[in-house]
Formats: structure tokens, C-alpha cells, sequence
């Protein structure tokens, strides 16, 4: 088994919803190029290599349907490659039957993990809704407990299963699904995983530290457009408008905005209070104004050591700006690098948090 791959093998009966499944999961549409054909049996027995778009390590395989005429349960299993993967999906749109049971076992068997997942939620959802007395959540509790207790009649002890649509993949149980194999995953094998959803890593940290630093002047530079605050007991005036706008596209280049933490706890199933906790800068994971901005300044240090050094000083004559508007420049100059140096602090102790 290749380390820096992550292989997704997507298995079930015939028609069950699997190459559906392996382009929604990508995020590719079913008519893209790159889509695993649809509706189409598949005449060939070989599984096929599907590739992730944002990290081609990650790969789903799209497997012939089990038990068809052509091929039987019993032939088929001999030709799966278990060791080759890292985990199963065994798909149904309807009840799970004796082969997707064989499939289980001998996955079992061979010391892999699978998960159960029960296909084209959103065809149930729509044919309950036509009758009276609808209920969502216990119409899908329905069709869960009809599967576990299939499942266990079929010898299954406590098997769990994840209701899935691929036209509507962000309802019902994908995320829960895809906590669940992150969190079984080792801590390398979820590197590849978060790559697919997170753009942030320590490589990616210290680049964007780099070119944001080399922006920091232009910044300041833009100063002007916007309402003048006059800094707490000091005499120079800042552009509060700059301050937020810089500060703003900080905190998103490093993930450290709302959304982006939010989506990467419903993906690795690490609660977004438990992101926050190890988030020191009081920037990340909340709206920037100019008041919070303000008493973050007012925390940052020496107030009158944000006035000009020297490494700042050598822009003005350059930049051919006058004095008093240079003592701005240089303070924000100043505040922006301060801030840039606790944001990717932050963003190293959440990309470390979602992988233990
Ligand atoms: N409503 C609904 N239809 C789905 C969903 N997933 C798949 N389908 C439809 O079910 C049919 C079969 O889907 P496929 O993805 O081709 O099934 P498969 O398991 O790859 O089939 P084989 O390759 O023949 O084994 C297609 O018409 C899909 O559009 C879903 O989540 N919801
Ligand atoms: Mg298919």
C-alpha cells in the first residue's frame, strides 16, 4: 500500500448509486470529463481510478456492480485486491442483500475498515413527502433502522449506516460518513484527505506568510481612501478601512475566517468550540471591526514603538510621501507585520488540531 495515496474503494450493487457517488465526492459533475460514466453498466471487472481535483493522491475507485449475472458474488471477491486500499464503501439504494454482506466480511476479514452506506436518500425523502403527516427526521430514521436491522439479520452484530444523496451531498449523513473514515484514518493518510477540503498546511503557512509580509507596504500605502481613527494615545491617525480590508484578507488567507473553520469542522467532526480553543489572536473566528482592531492594537505592545524605525523609514523617501502622512504609513506598516506574525501561529495550532 502507497503511503502518500489515499485509495477510496466504492463498492456495491449494480446501480446502487457508485459512480455518482465518486464524482459528487470530487466534485466533478456527472457530465464533466473527468466524471465516471453514469447510468451506464460498466462491462469491464476491473475497478476504475477515479482522481481527486484538488490532490490527485486521492483516489476513488469505481468498482463494477457486485453480483450481477456476469459476475457472482464468490468471483468477484477473488479479484479484489483488499490490501490495496485503505477503506470500503459498500453502497445500496435499497436493502443491503446477501453479496454486500460477503463483501463486508471478507473486507473485515482481510483488517479493513468499511462503511455501510444507503444510496439515493433524496428518491425517499421526495416519495414520503407526497404523503400526509411527513416527517423528515422520522422518515430517515426509518430507513436507518430498516437497514441495521437487516443487517443484523444477516448476522451483523451493530452495524452502523450512513444515508447519503450524491444530488444533495452536504445533507443528510455525508458529513457525519466523512468524519467517521477521517477519524479512522492515521495521521498521514488524513493529510491527504484534509488536502481535498483545507487549503492550509505548513508549506502553504509559510509562503503566504511571505507574500502577504511582501504586501504589507502596499497596504499602508493605500491608506487615505478610508475614515481616519486616531490611535489610543498616540498622535498619528490610521486608515481604519485599510487596517480592516488587510487584516480581513489575512485572517482568510490562513482558514482562520468563520466559513472555513466551520466547513473544516464538519468535515474532520473536530468541533468548531475546540477549533477555537487552541486560536490565540483575537482576529481569527470573528467579524474584524475597527473597535475590535483598535484594542487589538492597544494589546500589541509599546504603542509609541509602532512609531517609525528604521526599516520603515527607507520606504518614505522612496515612496516621495510627506512626513505626516509617512508616520501613518509607518504605523500601519508596523501594526500589519505585528499581526502577521500571530495569524500563521494560529493556523499551524489548527491544521495540527483537526489531524490528532
Ligand atoms: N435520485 C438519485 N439518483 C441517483 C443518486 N445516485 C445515483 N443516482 C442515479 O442512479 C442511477 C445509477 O447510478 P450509477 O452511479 O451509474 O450507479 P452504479 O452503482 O455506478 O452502477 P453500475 O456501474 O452499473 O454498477 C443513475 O441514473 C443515477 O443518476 C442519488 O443520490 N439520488
Ligand atoms: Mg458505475
Amino acid at each position: 500500500m502507497d503511503d502518500n495515496k489515499l485509495n477510496i474503494a466504492i463498492t456495491g450493487e449494480s446501480g446502487s448509486g457508485k459512480s455518482t457517488f465518486v464524482n459528487a465526492f470530487r466534485g466533478v459533475s456527472d457530465d464533466d470529463e473527468r466524471a465516471a460514466p453514469t447510468g451506464v453498466t460498466e462491462s469491464s471487472m476491473d475497478p476504475k481510478p477515479y482522481f481527486h481535483p484538488k490532490n490527485p493522491n486521492v483516489i476513488l475507485w469505481d468498482f463494477p456492480g457486485i453480483g450481477t449475472l456476469k459476475y457472482p458474488a464468490d468471483e468477484y471477491l477473488e479479484g479484489v485486491k483488499f490490501e490495496k486500499y485503505d477503506f470500503f464503501i459498500i453502497m445500496s439504494d435499497t436493502r443491503f442483500r446477501e453479496n454486500d454482506v460477503k463483501l463486508a466480511r471478507e473486507i473485515q476479514r482481510m483488517k479493513k475498515k468499511f462503511y455501510f452506506v444507503r444510496s439515493k436518500i433524496d428518491n425517499d425523502i421526495n416519495a414520503e413527502k407526497r404523503k400526509k403527516n411527513f416527517n423528515k427526521e422520522r422518515t430517515l430514521t426509518k430507513i436507518r433502522d430498516d437497514c441495521v436491522k437487516r443487517l443484523r439479520g444477516l448476522g451483523f452484530e451493530s452495524p452502523q449506516v450512513f444515508l447519503v444523496s450524491s444530488f444533495k451531498l452536504l445533507r443528510y449523513d455525508f458529513n457525519l460518513l466523512h468524519q467517521t473514515f477521517y477519524k479512522d484514518l492515521p495521521k498521514n493518510k488524513r493529510i491527504i484527505l484534509l488536502s481535498t477540503f483545507y487549503k492550509i498546511n505548513p508549506e502553504i503557512i509559510r509562503k503566504k506568510k511571505q507574500t502577504l509580509k511582501s504586501k504589507i507596504k502596499y497596504y499602508a500605502l493605500g491608506s487615505g481612501a478610508g475614515a481616519a481613527v486616531p490611535l489610543p494615545g498616540l498622535s498619528v491617525a490610521v486608515d481604519a478601512a485599510v487596517l480592516v480590508g488587510a487584516v480581513t484578507n489575512f485572517v482568510h488567507a490562513f482558514g482562520l475566517d468563520i466559513p472555513t473553520l466551520q466547513r473544516l469542522s464538519a468535515r474532520t467532526g473536530v468541533s468548531y468550540a475546540d477549533l477555537c480553543a487552541v486560536i490565540i489572536s483575537p482576529l481569527a473566528a470573528g467579524e474584524i471591526t475597527t473597535e475590535l482592531l483598535l484594542k487589538v492594537i492597544a494589546q500589541l505592545g509599546s504603542i509609541a514603538a509602532l512609531i517609525a524605525t528604521e526599516e520603515v523609514s527607507r520606504f518614505i523617501p522612496i515612496i516621495g510621501i510627506p512626513l505626516s502622512l509617512g508616520l501613518s504609513f509607518t504605523t500601519t506598516y508596523k501594526i500589519l507585520k505585528l499581526i502577521l506574525t500571530e495569524l500563521p501561529d494560529d493556523a499551524h495550532r489548527v491544521f495540527e488540531r483537526v489531524l490528532v
